[in-house]
């Protein structure tokens, strides 16, 4: 089985690496970042006309898109692995609750300070889309913050693709010194998750910080 990933170091096809390299599936990596114009841009615009990574292509040529439902996707194919709680459970419940939140509200404002030319087009307005989104992100991480009890993950004794998905979001804007002093209990368990020898080697190469 062989897939193929279209991302760029540091944005959200990380999740998607990290996840590929723990069930251990096999996969080519192919440079698509949506920031540089040329080749890289075309290559992505083919598989995925919003011009966003992560998009994975499925050994069977399927091409799937959108970060939340790609991680599920691989946890009902790989279910060995283990990385999501059996469904039905109270885990479950919450481990759907927090994925479906960080990919709605929370890699929703990225849209915004990302390309904010595409929510308004006057340049000037540019710089408080930016802001908002930023406040936003902090309010969002705040919340989330106070409403998950790790123990030590965050959904229980294991690490799953929540986890994994909640630690590359906390490497972006605000940023990780923000995380740590202001989120303590996910920064906690965001270092417990990365401390795994796979997560580590994957973020190794992504994240500098
Ligand atoms: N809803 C998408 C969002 C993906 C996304 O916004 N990716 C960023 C990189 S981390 C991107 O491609 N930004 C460029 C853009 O939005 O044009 C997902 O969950 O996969």
């Amino acid at each position: 089985m062989s897939f193929t990933l279209y991302g760029a170091p540091g944005t959200g096809s990380v999740c998607v690496e990290t996840v590929l390299e723990l069930i251990g599936a096999g996969f080519r990596f192919v440079p698509a970042s949506p920031f540089e114009d040329g080749e890289e841009v075309a290559r992505l615009k083919a598989v995925n006309p919003l011009l966003q990574v992560p998009a994975l292509e499925l050994p069977d040529g399927t091409i799937m898109t959108e970060s939340a439902a790609i991680l599920l996707y691989l946890t009902e194919t790989y279910p060995d692995a283990g990385l999501a709680p059996a469904p039905g459970t109270a885990e479950r419940a919450v481990f759907l609750r927090w994925l479906t939140f960080l990919a709605a509200n929370f890699y929703s404002t990225y849209a915004i300070s990302d390309k904010p030319g595409r929510f308004y087009e006057d340049p000037s307005g540019h710089d408080m889309l930016v802001r908002g989104a930023l406040a936003r992100r902090r309010a969002l991480w705040q919340l989330m913050e106070a409403q998950v009890e790790p123990a030590p993950y965050l959904c229980g004794a294991n690490m799953n693709v929540l986890d994994i998905y909640t630690a590359m979001m906390s490497h972006w804007s605000p940023g990780r010194a923000w995380f740590k002093a202001n989120c303590p209990v996910l920064a906690q368990s965001v270092a417990r998750t990365e401390a795994h020898d796979v997560v580590a080697r994957v973020f190794a190469r992504n994240f500098d910080d």
